[in-house]
């Protein structure tokens, strides 16, 4: 049993209550100002959700956000940011953000891809480089995701302040995996936009979407034989428990979002505003910062797990070539379904990795 599991009922009480203002019972993403401090300046309380709890990457990002935007604001500004769990599921949090109950969150595109199709373009796996710092600086710089994949956030109401990514992503399995053909009949669960699922079908796999809340159960009793995600998930969540195997793959990298409710942003004055852009934009490196250092202390912790032994497999550039070539056709399919802008965002994006490879 995981050990890490959060209690329901304190959970369920901290949902119906941001859910009652999400629903208009509550100061639903107000910008009026909580009340006045001693001097006569306006304070402001906030909520940010995160998909993460307490000691990983997320939470610990959002928690610096929280407090650098108090520092900046000389206190005036309080956020309280959640751990996961406390308000549902993943595709809940992205509703509430979408609604106002809470004001800013960090929701990853896996969550998204009925809502923002063009979003799945972070499903592609093999598109990034290998290069995690230079992938950083691609989602730091590139056109194609600040301008125009955020455009189409912003048309469901989710303001993208920041991409950035949580490390390489990698298989676990209760089997190994070390070819396509190992995928064949695999139960893989994966998050829940549609082109991840294609992904795997891709591989042979049988996909399943489900919440990560979900999850370790999920693979103790065998409903799903594996999941991907960064080896500091992997560890802190502990599915190496429960998984005989892990596949150093870097298929991917997790990319995830700083959002904001973009009426409760414009509803701000404008230094406040200010405040906010400049804290996005000195956090820019930290997501990447703090899962470069969990993703390399957390992969020890699980070779050197005696009472749990999982099985590290290093994939050679040549096994790693086969899962290439079976992903590059899923880029049509993501084309096929998202029209013309989502080929003009995915051509744009490809071209920036081209050039960031070759500065
Ligand atoms: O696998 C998931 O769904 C979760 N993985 C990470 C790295 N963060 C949150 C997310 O929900």
């Amino acid at each position: 049993m995981n050990f890490k599991k959060r209690s329901l009922f304190g959970s369920l009480a901290i949902a119906s209550s941001l859910l009652l203002a999400a629903c208009g019972g509550g100061d639903e993403a107000s910008t009026d100002p909580a009340d006045d401090d001693a001097t006569g300046e306006e304070t402001y309380e906030w909520r940010f959700a995160t998909e993460e709890w307490p000691g990983q990457v997320q939470y610990e990002y959002a928690q610096e956000f929280a407090d650098k935007l108090n520092e900046k604001s000389d206190g005036r500004i309080n956020i309280d940011v959640y751990e996961f769990g406390g308000l549902g599921s993943e595709v809940d949090q992205v509703e509430m953000l979408q609604t106002g109950g809470v004001e800013f969150g960090i929701i990853s595109p896996g969550f998204t891809g009925t809502l923002v199709p063009e979003g799945n373009i972070f499903a592609l796996q093999f598109l990034f480089p290998d290069d995690l710092e230079l992938n950083q600086q691609i989602l730091n710089e590139s056109e194609a995701l600040n301008t125009h994949l955020a455009e189409k956030y912003l048309e469901q109401d989710i303001m993208p302040l920041a991409f950035w990514h949580e490390g390489a992503m990698q298989w676990t399995g209760s089997s190994e995996l070390r070819t396509p053909e190992d995928f064949e009949g695999f139960q893989m669960r994966t998050q829940e936009s549609p082109l991840i699922l294609e992904s795997y079908r891709a591989y042979g796999a049988e996909p399943t979407p489900m919440s990560w809340d979900d999850l370790y159960l999920s693979l103790e009793q065998g409903i799903v034989d594996g999941q991907e995600n960064p080896i500091f998930f992997i560890e802190d969540a502990n599915f190496h428990e429960v998984q005989e195997h892990m596949t150093l793959s870097q298929h991917n990298i997790y990319v995830t979002m700083t959002t904001v409710n973009p009426t409760f942003f414009e509803g701000l004055p404008e230094d406040i505003q200010d405040m906010i852009l400049e804290t996005t934009e000195e956090m820019r490196d930290r997501g990447y910062e703090i899962q470069k250092e969990l993703n390399e202390e957390l992969l020890t912790v699980i070779e050197e797990d005696t009472d749990n032994p999982t099985e590290v497999i290093e994939l050679t550039e040549e096994e790693r070539d086969a899962f290439r070539q079976q992903a590059l056709p899923v880029r049509d399919f993501y084309v096929d379904e998202v029209g013309e802008d989502g080929q003009m965002i995915l051509d744009m994006l490809e071209a920036e990795i081209e050039e960031a490879l070759n500065e």
